[in-house]
C-alpha cells in the first residue's frame, strides 16, 4: 500500500505498558505499523503472543503480522514480574475477545525485522519498549541493512539517576531493558543508529499512583480508557520502594512519535554500555569514547499526562 505515513516495528516484550503502548500506537494515524516483534523478557512468550493478538482484533487490525522472539538475555527478570501479564489475559474485554493466530508469522522477531528493513523502500523506525536483542542480532547478521533504520526510539537505561536493578551482584545503576541483555545493549550503542532514549532520568516523574488511576477512572466511559484503567490496576501491588515502583515507561517512549516536542526533553550525550559487574547495563556517560545519543533527560508531567488522557478518550 502507498502511503506517506512513517513506517515503524514495535518490538515489545509484553509487560503491561507495552501493551498498553500497542494500544496507543494503534491510536496514531500517521503511523504505518509493519509489524510487532515479541522479546520473552518481562513476561511469559504466550502470554505476551496472545494479549498483542487480541488487542490487533481488539482494533481490528489483524492485518498487522506478529512476531515472536526466540533470544533470551543473561539477566532473566524476576518471575513474578513476567508473570504480571497473565492478568491481562484474564480480564473480561481480552476473555470476550477470541484468539486468531493467523497473523502470526513464522518468522523469528529478528528475521522478520530482517525480512521488513530488505523488502520496503522507505526506511524503517523502531520502537522498543523491552530490550533490544531481536534488532541487534537482526543487524549483526545483516549489517547492510543499518541504512534502512531510521531512527531507533528505545525505553531504556539511567543516566544521571539511579536504575531500576535490585540484585545482589549489582550496584543498582542499571536499568532493567540493558542489562536484560547488556552484549546486545553495548553493540547496539556501536552501530552508529540514529537513537532516541528514553531513560529512567524523564520517565521517573511519571509513576502508576492513585491520583493517575483516578484520572484514568474518571473517563472511564470511553472503551479504551476502561482498558487501561483495568491494565494499570494490575500494576499497583508492585512494592511501593522505587525499584519496584510501576511508571509511565514505555508509554512515555511511545508517545515519543506523536506527542508535541516540547513536551520531553533530550540531551544528546556520548555513551557506552557496561558489560561487566557490579554494574552490567549502566548506560555511562563515555566522553570521546561512546555512540552520540539522544536521551530523554526530563519530561513535562502535565504534558504528557493531558496527552496521554486525551488519547484514550476513544474507543477501539
Ligand atoms: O524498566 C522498565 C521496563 C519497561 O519497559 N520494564 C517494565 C516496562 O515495561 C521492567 C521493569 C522495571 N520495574 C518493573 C518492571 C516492575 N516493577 N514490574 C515489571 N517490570
Ligand atoms: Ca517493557
Amino acid at each position: 500500500m502507498l502511503t506517506n505515513k512513517r513506517k515503524v516495528i514495535f518490538d515489545h516484550d509484553g509487560g503491561i505498558d507495552d501493551l498498553l503502548s500497542l494500544v496507543l500506537l494503534l491510536t496514531m494515524e500517521d503511523i504505518d505499523l509493519l509489524g510487532v516483534t515479541i522479546t520473552p523478557a518481562d513476561c511469559f512468550l504466550e502470554d505476551a503472543t496472545e494479549s498483542t493478538l487480541k488487542i490487533l482484533s481488539l482494533f481490528q487490525r489483524k492485518d498487522i503480522k506478529v512476531a515472536k522472539g526466540n533470544l533470551y538475555g543473561v539477566n532473566p527478570f524476576h518471575y513474578d514480574w513476567r508473570a504480571q501479564p497473565k492478568m491481562v489475559n484474564a480480564l473480561p474485554t481480552m476473555l470476550a475477545t477470541e484468539l486468531d493466530t493467523s497473523a502470526l508469522t513464522s518468522l523469528s522477531a529478528s528475521d522478520f525485522i530482517i525480512q521488513q528493513l530488505q523488502e520496503s523502500e522507505d526506511k524503517i523506525s523502531i520502537l522498543m519498549t523491552g530490550p533490544c536483542s531481536n534488532l541487534v542480532k537482526a543487524l549483526e547478521t545483516h549489517p547492510e541493512l543499518k541504512d534502512k533504520v531510521d531512527e531507533v526510539i528505545w525505553m531504556g537505561g539511567a543516566v544521571d539517576v539511579k536504575g531500576n536493578v535490585a540484585m545482589h551482584n549489582h550496584d543498582g545503576s542499571a536499568e532493567w531493558n540493558v542489562y536484560w541483555d547488556p552484549y546486545a545493549a553495548n553493540n547496539l550503542f556501536k552501530m552508529g543508529l540514529t537513537i532516541k532514549l528514553v531513560a529512567l532520568d524523564a520517565t521517573n516523574c511519571l509513576p502508576i499512583d492513585m491520583p493517575f488511576l483516578k484520572a484514568i477512572a474518571a473517563q472511564r466511559d470511553f472503551p479504551l480508557s476502561e482498558l487501561a484503567g483495568q491494565f494499570w490496576a494490575a500494576t499497583i501491588t508492585s512494592i511501593p520502594s522505587y525499584e519496584y515502583t510501576y511508571h509511565l515507561w514505555d508509554v512515555m517512549a511511545t508517545s515519543c512519535l506523536e506527542i508535541d516536542a516540547s513536551a520531553i526533553q533530550f540531551e544528546k550525550m556520548e555513551l557506552d554500555v557496561s558489560i561487566q559487574e557490579p554494574n552490567q547495563g549502566h548506560t555511562i556517560k563515555s566522553p570521546g569514547n561512546g555512540q552520540w545519543i539522544d536521551v530523554a533527560v526530563s519530561a513535562d508531567r502535565e504534558k504528557v499526562l493531558d496527552y496521554v488522557l486525551k488519547k484514550f478518550r476513544r474507543g477501539f
